[in-house]
């Protein structure tokens, strides 16, 4: 049905050239020398394919080759050497090294604890059904502050970073449980608080006892750290029990395992024999076991202290080589030490953001403060390789190790790096900290491959690999993600010029950047391109499926929005042309800051801008909308595949055999205009579209319309009229980006309208009006959302405003606070 092009193949000019060759000839030692020859020449292409196909094979993870992007890791940025870099727990510190000691937190309340370690807190999870949990305060650099409702009892978590000695000097972690129900004062709560070292750090960690009693703690030495205590010290509350243990954890992906496998039930006969989980204490492989026969180092060392609600601990780690310490960060210094990081993070806040100034009130601004925070806290540092494909390889395979410091969508759903997302979360880290944004982008760039592509989502080290589904792991090198982080170069280059030119190293951070963003350009400029002049598509929808209503478009970043029924070469995606446009006019703009020649990025943009050129590719005359083109009918549906006529022993499965879709009438190459939503509004959202334009003003309407996108709680992501408007894909895919409203969309919506306002055209007043409700609609339903359920969430239902899919969502869904505080 679909028309499919023809591969260009060169397969027949070889055989011709083949059979050209002189086979047969008279003379007979002619004939051996000829045929000598002949199988040498063939041995040398022979040779010669081999060697190209191994070339090629090769491209997709032979790294880009230029100067790298980060010059400084590890101990040369000794402030930001430590940190809660370990966002998909609640809490958690590593150091930016490939190999690190951790540290973390586990909990439970005994009365709950169940078979299989359930009730047992590690890893941000939506199955603990916690009430609330999320940075409230947090610098990215220095301190934070984290609040966790678990029921009725409420977890404090907060640490402060003191510099010191040679090896990223000391941090404190303050740990409380507390609860406003009269009578649950004095249950029992159990902290297990652990180091672990990776299995490739070079050092080792034992318990650290102190002089008298149990161990309470660790000590060790490693390669980045020297030697190292981290100390327990219980300062209010009344503690119930201690133990510990020492073992060795076959990987961080499974030490609560490791600890539930070892936790005991104990009789403590001081206490009037009543009955505690205990850890065991040391639990090593006995000698012999180990593989050359010498006894089993411990890697990963837990203190449990079971105490009554309310209860206080500080978790103290000292680094040895910081000597001249004048006192320990504990107790009261590390309340006071505490309290004037907060005050300063307070102070700050309000001088980059303005949100009292602008009237938000006290609860509101918290608000603020925490999205903000959570994402900011919830940057992270992983290491490791990614599995990546190219039509040239046999299978997948490894990228190169590299790490990557770079925030996450959500901390329980999605803590790693993904591509599109980190673009947006530039433009909020960015406001708040230049240098720290820049470092991620730095990151990010140098997993660039020789071929300028970069691999979108980011599965890096064991515990992320363990939270991924093995079927989405691999990567692959045909297949784009929005180059969203053109979208910070561009906000920082408007809104941060001045900090940006102020430092040297910040240019040369821009100096080195800009061979590889001209390289991953060209990457999207070939691979994307359309048929038609000015014309991109996506790559990588599944063209022969008949099992989506829609084949999705996973690469575009908005997954299942509907696209042209049919993939094939001749569809062109008009949020894709919009996204290469602005990366033209981006770097164009980065050349003109480095006087470099930007001309070929700036005539780029000025024919991708070109609005006449982006109408005859875009416009529809018929719903007088922008839109996607291809092979396309609204006429599809899923439906379950008949039984086959006489019941037969496969009838059963047959039954439950999954739904296919039924295409009632032939597609053909037309406008996909039937559906109208986010995309139709990417010449406006990236502000492409001229303010004289009258199509301004339809978008304006359209825009406005309820029947269409506009809801009292934001932007919804396909119109009400929408033939796919809240269909699930397949029967087991409900809807994603086809109705719910989206954040990140609403963000450039809203900063598309501040744009028309602020620029001279008839539509100016009109985008001013739409401008605030809009910004107000979302604003208040987010707070309300927060205030209702204690998350942020991934999307918000458009009909109810209600906050849904994944939470804490804290990535681009922080955006809000730029809309607080109007930056764009
Ligand atoms: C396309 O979908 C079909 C059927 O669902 C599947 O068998 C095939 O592997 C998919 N192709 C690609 C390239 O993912
Ligand atoms: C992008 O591709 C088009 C079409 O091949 C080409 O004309 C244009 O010069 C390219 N732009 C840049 C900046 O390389
Ligand atoms: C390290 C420390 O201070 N441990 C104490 C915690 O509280 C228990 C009981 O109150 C003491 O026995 C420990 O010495």
């Amino acid at each position: 049905m679909a028309r499919q092009r023809k591969p260009l193949s060169v397969g027949h000019s070889d055989s011709k050239y083949l059979k050209k060759s002189p086979s047969h000839t008279k003379k007979d030692g002619g004939f051996l020398s000829y045929w000598k020859q002949g199988l040498a020449f063939i041995c040398l292409v022979f040779a010669g394919v081999i060697g190209y196909m191994g070339y090629l094979e090769t491209r997709v993870n032979t790294p880009f080759d230029e100067q790298k992007m980060v010059i400084q890791s590890g101990l040369d940025v000794p402030d930001r050497y430590w940190g809660s870099y370990r966002p998909g727990l609640y809490f958690g510190m590593k150091t930016r090294d490939p190999y690190s000691v951790v540290s973390g937190l586990m909990w439970y309340f005994p009365n709950q604890l169940r078979p299989g370690g359930y009730g047992i807190r590690h890893w941000c999870d939506d199955g603990d059904n916690l009430g609330r949990y999320g940075w409230i305060e947090h610098d990215g650099r220095t301190f934070g502050v984290q609040e966790i409702e678990d029921g009725p009892f409420k977890i404090t978590v907060s640490f402060v970073k003191k510099p010191g000695g040679n090896h990223g000097g000391d941090w404190t972690a303050r740990i409380s449980a507390a609860t406003q129900d009269g009578q649950l004062q004095y249950e029992l709560i159990s902290f297990l608080l652990y180091s672990a070292i990776e299995e490739k750090t070079k050092g080792w960690i034992k318990p650290y006892r102190f002089e008298s009693g149990l161990p309470m703690g660790v000590s060790g030495e490693t390669e980045g750290l020297g030697a190292f205590t981290v100390k327990l010290y219980n300062h209010s509350g009344q503690v119930e029990h201690e133990s510990y243990l020492s073992t060795t954890a076959q990987g961080l992906h499974i030490l609560k395992e490791t600890v539930f496998a070892s936790l005991r039930v104990a009789t403590d006969h001081r206490k009037g024999n009543r009955k505690f989980f205990v850890l065991p204490g040391e639990l090593l492989p006995s000698p012999g076991a180990g593989a050359d026969g010498k006894r089993a180092e411990p890697n990963f060392v837990v203190t449990q202290v079971t105490a009554r609600v309310p209860f206080e601990l500080d978790m103290a780690f000292e680094s040895g080589s910081h000597v001249d310490r004048s006192e320990n960060l504990i107790m009261n210094a590390y309340s006071r030490e505490l309290n004037q990081l907060q005050n300063d993070f307070h102070h700050r806040f309000e001088e980059t953001f303005k949100l009292q100034t602008k009237g938000y009130k006290t609860d509101e601004i918290a608000f603020a403060k925490a999205a903000f925070s959570n994402l900011l806290g919830g940057v992270g540092y992983f290491y490791g390789a990614s599995r990546v494909e190219s039509p040239y390889t046999r299978g997948p395979v490894p990228y190169w190790k590299a790490p990557l410091y770079s925030a996450v969508p959500s901390r329980s759903f999605f803590p790693r790096g993904f591509l599109w997302d980190e673009g947006f979360h530039g433009l909020l880290i960015s406001s708040w900290d230049l240098d720290i944004e820049l470092d991620i982008i730095s990151h990010w760039f140098d997993l660039m491959n020789v071929e300028g592509w970069i691999p979108r989502e980011q599965i890096l080290g064991q515990e992320a690999l363990s939270r991924v589904p093995e079927q989405f792991v691999t990567q692959r090198n045909s297949n784009a993600n929005p180059p969203t982080f053109f979208l910070t170069l561009h906000f920082i280059l408007q809104n941060l010029a001045d900090k940006l030119t102020e430092k040297e190293s910040r240019l040369s951070t821009l100096e080195r950047l800009y061979p590889r963003l001209q390289a991953w350009f060209d990457w999207f400029n070939v691979t994307q391109i359309g048929d038609l002049s000015g014309s991109y598509r996506w790559r990588g929808r599944n063209a022969t499926t008949n099992r989506e209503l829609n084949p999705v478009t996973l690469t575009s970043g908005l997954d299942d929005y509907p696209r042209a029924s049919h993939p094939n070469v001749d569809e062109r995606h008009v949020d894709l042309h919009c996204w290469i446009a602005l990366a033209a006019s981006t770097i164009s703009e980065i050349a003109k800051l480095l006087n470099k020649n930007g001309q070929k990025y700036s005539n780029t943009y000025g024919y991708l801008a070109d609005n006449n050129l982006l109408d005859k590719l875009h416009w529809s005359p018929r719903t007088q909308a922008y839109s996607d083109f291809g092979l396309h009918t609204d006429a599809v549906v899923l439906k379950r595949p008949p039984p086959p006529r006489s019941p037969s022993p496969g009838y059963q499965t047959h039954q439950n055999a999954d739904k296919i879709r039924v295409t009632l009438k032939d597609p053909e190459l037309r406008f996909v205009d039937s559906t109208f939503g986010y995309v139709s509004l990417f010449p406006f959202l990236l502000q492409i579209l001229e303010p004289e334009s009258p199509k301004l003003g339809k978008i304006l309407d359209d825009i406005k319309n309820p029947e269409l996108l506009w809801t009292n709680y934001g932007l919804r992501s396909l119109a009400k009229t929408a033939p796919m408007y809240m269909k699930p894909n397949t029967e087991h895919d409900p809807p994603y980006w086809r109705g719910p409203i989206w954040i990140n969309l609403n963000y450039m919506a809203v900063r598309a309208l501040n744009h028309y306002s602020k620029t001279r055209g008839p539509y100016s007043s009109k985008a001013e009006t739409i401008y605030h409700e809009l910004k107000q609609n979302i604003i208040r339903n987010i707070i309300k959302e927060y205030r209702r359920t204690g998350y942020i969430w991934e999307q918000y239902n458009d009909k109810t405003g209600e906050g849904q899919r994944s939470r804490p969502f804290t990535g681009w869904s922080s955006l809000v606070v730029l809309m607080m505080a109007e930056i764009y």
